[in-house]
């Protein structure tokens, strides 16, 4: 059976037996092993990843594998836009790509007091079903992804597990993604919260964050041999912090409470530092002396937002002082900056990020500030079907700590749901690199 749309035209082919599927669990196709001799032997489906989001969203266990497929079936009747079997199992392949894009799902037994599988494919099938056929453009941001402080940090890791083999403990996540921390913990590396989960003498690599003297002096009480990935621009700031509060200011973070970098640099000053987060904060403060205040910020705030506060505090304290421009990070202020001039011309907007990563939920926000809906998304499978029903453009960015394989694979997910143009839209190019602390420096 077809379904021919403008755009493309499906045909639904019959799912064969892929093996044992486990109770609870949808086996989601990788490609699809065509059974009938027809060619070609096997169709690739690159939207798998996010059809296996839509069904872990809703309850189901996902396994991966090849499904056999036969001859155009007759899964739907005629006419209509095809739809799973009733045993909720489907097969399709989508013409409109090069080479032609697959989709394959066959649920498993229900599992006692668990959704039912069958449920979950016939509705992932049915988004895969309403998000295909459209030619989109991709908007690519560039600069997107890594930073020079995130490259080092996980260099950095990556060193000292090659140097000093497992474990390497990593105090805090080394950047704030969660793919950079699970493939380093494959790898050896050992997350903690505190120092205290430290054994004495062992190696422990400060995030890219940075820490508070605090936490340095615990550290050397420990006698923990600490290679820090801090980066030198937070570093910077906390020079600041220090020189503003020796001159005897009262000393303005501009920053999000709770944030590690915040933390860290609020401990260089303690007595002397106040956080303030918005204009209002700003216009109610007191401080001991309104002739003698500087500020500084956190590295990875909205440039448009932070420059609020900032008149907000001139207009408190006249005398203000402060850095010659916020401490705001090239590389935040670049990934915005792209991410503006893509923004506009853009029906949604994607950016791949942890939500935990304050310079990644900026770009979310200011997309939505300039009116495109935008969405974090850890990676494909946090994608939902029903975001790209009508987004003929797709604007696509990625925060400084999200990996660029994820930026591709993305793309590629897209390929599984219609042809796709990708446009990169370069504001500004990237050349900043940091050395290596010394304590790695060596091959
Ligand atoms: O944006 P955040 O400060 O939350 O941090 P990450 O997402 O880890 O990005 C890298 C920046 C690290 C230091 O500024
Ligand atoms: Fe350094 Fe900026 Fe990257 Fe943070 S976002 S690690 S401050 S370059």
């Amino acid at each position: 059976m077809t379904d021919t749309s403008p755009n493309g035209t499906v045909h639904v082919l019959a799912a064969g037996d892929p093996g044992h599927v486990p109770a609870g669990a949808v086996l989601v196709a990788d490609r699809l092993v065509r059974t009938d001799g027809a060619a070609p032997a096997e169709i690739p489906c690159p939207a798998a990843d996010l059809v296996a989001g839509e069904l872990r969203r809703r309850g189901a266990a996902v396994v991966r594998g090849p499904l056999p497929v036969a001859a155009p079936g007759a899964l739907g009747p005629p006419g209509a836009a095809p739809a799973a079997a009733p045993d909720g199992a489907a097969a399709a392949v989508l013409t409109c790509t090069a080479p032609p894009a697959g989709i394959g799902l066959v649920p498993g037994p229900l599992a006692a007091g668990g959704p039912d599988p069958a449920d979950a494919a016939r509705a992932a099938f049915a988004a895969w079903r309403a998000a295909a056929g459209p030619t989109r453009t991709v908007l690519l941001a560039a600069p997107r992804s890594f930073c020079a402080g995130v490259e080092r940090a996980v260099e950095i890791v990556e060193r000292a597990l090659a140097q000093r083999g497992s474990p390497v403990y990593v105090r805090k996540q080394i950047v704030h993604n969660t793919h950079v921390v699970a493939d380093l913990e494959s790898r050896g590396a050992v997350f903690v919260d505190e120092l205290s989960a430290v054994p004495e003498g062992a190696t422990v690599v400060f995030s890219a964050h940075g820490v508070s003297p605090a936490v340095r002096a615990e550290a050397a009480d420990r006698d923990l041999r600490v290679v820090d990935a801090t980066c030198p621009l937070v570093t910077k700031v906390h020079t600041e912090a220090r020189r503003y509060a020796d001159r005897g200011d009262t000393v303005v973070l501009i920053g999000h409470a709770g944030h590690e970098e915040v933390e860290g640099t609020l401990g260089e000053a303690p007595e002397r530092t106040v956080l303030v987060e918005t204009p209002a904060d700003a216009a109610a403060l007191e401080v001991p002396d309104p002739r003698r205040v500087s500020y500084l910020t956190q590295t990875t705030l909205a440039v448009d937002e932070t420059a609020e506060v900032v008149d907000a505090l001139r207009a408190r304290f006249p005398d203000l002082r402060g850095p010659a421009s916020a401490d705001i990070c090239y590389a935040t202020t670049n990934r915005q900056d792209a991410l503006r001039s893509i923004a506009e011309d853009a029906d949604l907007v994607l950016v791949v990020g942890s939500h935990n990563s304050s310079n990644s939920q900026r770009l979310v926000e200011l997309a939505r500030r300039g009116g495109t809906p935008a969405h974090l998304v850890d990676d494909t499978g946090d994608i939902r079907a029903d975001w790209l029903a009508g987004a003929a453009t797709v604007g696509l960015t990625a925060g400084a700590s999200a990996p660029p394989g994820l930026v591709e694979a993305v793309i590629t997910a897209l390929g599984g749901l219609g042809r796709v143009a990708v446009r990169e839209r370069e504001t500004t190019r990237e050349t900043v690199r940091f050395t290596l602390p010394s304590a790695v420096r060596r091959p």
